[in-house]
This record gives structure tokens, sequence and C-alpha cells, in this order.
């Protein structure tokens, strides 16, 4: 009995010895990501991060696995980046309007510039985001970036006019808070995920942002009036966790780089098309009122913005930041694209 005693033994501690001595790659499946997203699943950040999925897995041939986290359950709006740079999402998309002196080149297409959709400022995005590789993305591996359409008024009064809008509670993040200023409502700040609570509560009486989100958080149900601004659109960026990029072999690497340009236009053509419909949406099945501006009356609105262009320039020149030029290069690389 005793000899078996040791001889079980001796199976058993040879089996652990075996088991420790696996090589990890012996027993690993596929690479497994994790890719953290703010708002709500069916809102455009997360409809573009279920296409990127998609396409990683189908192209890498199941070598990658992607799990995604929608509605904040992983990292919410305001810690995204610190997330990711942490480690504690592999990838996470942030929306640049939420830390706006952190991002200071690529939130410059958020300046009243008149980018006149989502694919045309996409890829402009993308393009001004190569070209200056900001120093607020050097923890990160930037996988791609986009943009929102332009950005209207959805409220829940009529506003046909500036004097409608005067001192009217409004939510806005980043560059738009300064336009919402200079049209002299009261610019209320919060990341959208926090906008449907605020709507009900009235702490505001509207929003300004691009127009999908009428019917992804169904504001049309309460926002019966659109007042068409068309500027401006909001950066977004898709981050991934440098450790984790530097992990990865060669031809998920190329994979990714490839899919860069790729998931920028995609999502631009996305959001764009995305609109039309929701506003389809809002007005046949909730009856919203569009209200467009007179010719006369939008160069009045954009003369109040025009200041903000030229001290974003001036204070930020005075910083050591090739302003002007940023400013320029948006301007000239959105011209190509829009087949200027
Ligand atoms: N306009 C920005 C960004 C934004 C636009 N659509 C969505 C949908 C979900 C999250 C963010 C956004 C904003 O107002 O926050």
């Amino acid at each position: 009995m005793k000899k078996t005693g040791f001889v079980l033994a001796g199976i058993f501690l040879a089996t652990l010895l075996v088991i420790a001595s696996t090589p990890m790659t012996a027993a690993a499946g596929p690479i497994k990501l994790t890719y953290a997203n703010f708002p709500p699943a069916p809102t455009f950040p997360c409809v573009q991060m279920e296409k990127w999925k998609q396409v990683v897995e189908k192209r890498t041939n199941g070598k990658v696995s992607i799990q995604t986290f929608p509605g904040g359950t992983l990292l919410k709006a305001k810690g995204m980046m610190d997330g990711v740079v942490a480690g504690s999402a592999d990838i996470g998309c942030i929306c640049m309007a939420y830390q706006p002196g952190r991002f200071k080149i690529t939130n410059a297409v958020a300046l009243p510039l008149g980018l006149p959709n989502s694919e045309v400022a996409s890829l402009t995005l993308w393009d001004l985001y190569k070209k200056y590789r900001p120093k607020g993305f050097a923890k990160v591996k930037v996988l791609t970036m986009f943009t929102t359409a332009p950005s209207n008024i959805m409220s829940t009064v009529p506003i046909k006019s500036l004097a409608d809008l005067k001192g009217v509670p409004i939510r806005a993040s980043g560059g738009a808070a300064q336009i919402l200023k200079a049209w002299g409502a009261n610019r209320v700040g919060m990341p959208m995920p926090e906008t449907p609570e605020a709507l009900q509560k009235g702490v505001v009486k509207g929003l300004f942002s691009s127009l999908e989100v009428m019917k992804d958080f169904k504001f049309a149900e309460l926002c019966k009036y659109v007042t068409m601004t068309e500027t401006p659109v909001y950066p977004f960026a898709v981050i991934m966790n440098m450790d984790k990029w530097n992990s990865l072999p060669d031809d998920v690497k190329k994979v990714f780089d490839e899919l860069g340009t790729q998931q920028c236009a995609w999502t631009g053509v996305y959001m764009d098309r995305h609109v039309k419909s929701a506003m389809r949406w809002s007005k046949k099945k909730q009856g919203v009122t569009v209200f467009r501006l007179s010719k006369k009356g939008k160069a009045k609105w954009n003369e109040l913005l025009e200041p903000i262009t030229a001290n974003w320039i001036k204070t930020n020149e005075a910083k050591g930041l090739p302003a002007k030029a940023i400013v320029e290069d948006i301007s000239s690389f959105a011209q190509m694209y829009e087949g200027k």
C-alpha cells in the first residue's frame, strides 16, 4: 500500500511538472483582445467597433479574437485613454472633445472650419494625425481615427434665431462649447452617455451634436426641434495599449495597419448615411421639425464664429504650436477629399 502511494504521488508530481513546463504557445488558442467603448451598443462608435472586430477576425483567419465592451462596461468616457495606457483594456475608443487640452492638434478639426461631412472630415483628421504625430498619443498605438458628421442643435423648444437661443441650456463638449457660447447659449458640458438623463430632468433643453443621436439615443422623443448649424465635427480615435501592440505578431500588425485608413473611411460613410436615415425616422415617426437658417441668418451666425479660429491660432502659436499651418492643412486636406 505504501509503495502504491509513492508511485501515485510520483505520477502526480510528474504530471504537474509536465503541465508547468509546457510552453504557453502550445496551449494558446487565438490572441484575445479586449475593446472598450463608452456609449451604448447601437451608437456609431460601437457600430464601427463591431465592424472592425468582424473584419479583423476574418482577415487574420481567426488568429485574433476581439471581445467588445460597449456602454462603458469596461472603461468610461473620461477614463478611456488612461485605462488603455494602463492596460485595463487592450483597445479603446475615445472622443477627444472630452479631454480637449490633451489632444490639441487633432481637436483642431472641431474648429468651425466648415468641414462638410463625416467622410471628408474623418480622412482629413487621419491625415492630420499622420502628419503631426501629436505627443498626446505617444503612449499608445493609434489604430484609426474618424469624426462625427457636423453638429446641429436638437432642442425641446423651437430655436429659429439667435434671440431664441439666448441663455438656453444646451449640452456640448470640447470645441463645440465655444461655438455655443459665441451664439449666446448657456453651454452645459458632459459626455454623451449622461445626456439622456440631463434632458429628461430638464437640466438641459437640448444638445449640440451630429444628428444620428436623434435615433440612436431616441432623443427625437424629447427634442422635437432641430436647428441646422452644420458645424463642427467631433474627432474620435481608436487606441491600443503599446505593450499589447508590441506583443502582436507581424502579420497581425499588418492587418491592423492596413485597416487604419479603411476603417476611417468606412466609419465616415456609415455616419453620413446613418444621419440621413435617423432624420427620416425623426421627421416621419417622431414629428420632428427642422429649421434651416436663411442665407442672411446663416451669415450672421457664422460671423460670430470667426474669432474662434483666429484666437485658437494666436493662443497656440504663442505656445509654440504650428497652429496656423495646422488650420491650413485641415482646409487643404479637406478640399482634396471634397474633390475641389
Ligand atoms: N458629438 C459628440 C460625439 C458624439 C456624436 N455622436 C455620438 C454617439 C455616441 C457618443 C458620442 C457621440 C458628443 O456630443 O459627445
